[in-house]
């Protein structure tokens, strides 16, 4: 397949939105992102406009509950799609290293080629350890290759932070017993809903806002146990979307100022 990389004009109002696009498709050409992972993003991109495309001050207040549960778990484990490894590989590497925590890659749609590409990208970026090429272990509930997982790594994780998950994958960790931190930019999603902790917030600036926490809150525990108290999943869920409405409405009164 031949695809040919757009530059993007630095000048270009939406030049972040379509940087992101760019390294979509360019982790697509590679083989690291499946097509549906296209589809996938696009739908991210809408809950992202109606965001405002920015970080709001709920996602701060989830990013800093998702640090700290990472940080109190005896075993977490990150864990690593297509998408994230297109879009953010050395953020993922931080954040394993700050916590610390495994990563393993964990594919909806499962092939050996795209998880050596998926590894080849993390080990690029300084992974010396990458779970998921050998499952061992399945994570009950789920069928066919979703389902496959390493007993060393998220099999036996009490801690498992996922990114653009797939809502029955999210749910049956939540099943297994588990803490599940995950960063979802669609507050209506299963997963946004089933999650422990959920950071609505684009995944590109989510990971680093939870590795600043993670770095800040290490050892602090008055600030930890602060964190988990003020986080509430469905009050701040509920807060995202009267938020994007209010923006909608907003948008709703200017027309043609987009
Ligand atoms: O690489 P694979 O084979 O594991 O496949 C990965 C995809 C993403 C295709 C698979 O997990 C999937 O189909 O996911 P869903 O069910 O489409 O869910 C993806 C969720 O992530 C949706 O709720 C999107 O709104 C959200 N999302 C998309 N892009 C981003 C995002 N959230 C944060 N940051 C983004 N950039």
């Amino acid at each position: 397949m031949v695809t040919v990389m757009t530059k993007i004009p630095k000048t270009h109002p939406r030049r972040e939105s379509l940087e992101l696009r760019e390294r979509l498709v360019d982790g697509f050409a590679s083989g690291i992102v499946a097509p549906h992972g296209l589809i996938a993003h696009g739908r991210g991109e809408m809950f992202y406009y109606l965001l405002g495309e920015r970080t709001v001050k709920h996602a701060r207040v989830a990013a800093r509950a998702a640090a700290t549960t990472l940080i109190v778990a005896k075993q977490p484990v990150i864990s690593v799609n297509g998408n994230v490894a297109a879009l953010c590989p050395r953020a993922i590497a931080d954040l394993s290293k700050a916590i610390p925590a495994k990563i393993e890659i964990g594919l909806f749609h499962r092939s050996d080629e795209r998880l050596s590409k998926i590894q080849a990208a993390l080990e690029r970026e300084g992974v010396s350890q990458v779970l998921g090429f050998l499952p061992d272990e399945r994570i009950p509930g789920l069928e066919g290759a979703r389902g496959l997982c390493t007993r060393e790594g998220i099999y036996s994780a009490d801690a498992v932070l996922v990114a653009l998950e797939d809502g029955d994958r999210a749910e049956a960790l939540v099943g297994m017993g588990k803490k599940v931190v995950a960063v979802d930019l669609n507050p209506l999603s299963r997963t946004a809903r089933s999650a422990t902790v959920t950071v609505v917030d684009e995944v590109t600036k989510a990971l680093p806002l939870i590795t600043g926490c993670v770095e800040e809150l290490k050892g602090d525990t008055t600030e930890m146990d602060r964190a988990l108290e003020r986080y509430d999943r469905d009050e701040n869920l509920r807060a995202v979307m009267r938020l994007m409405a209010s923006n909608l409405e907003q948008l709703g009164t200017e027309p043609g100022s987009q």
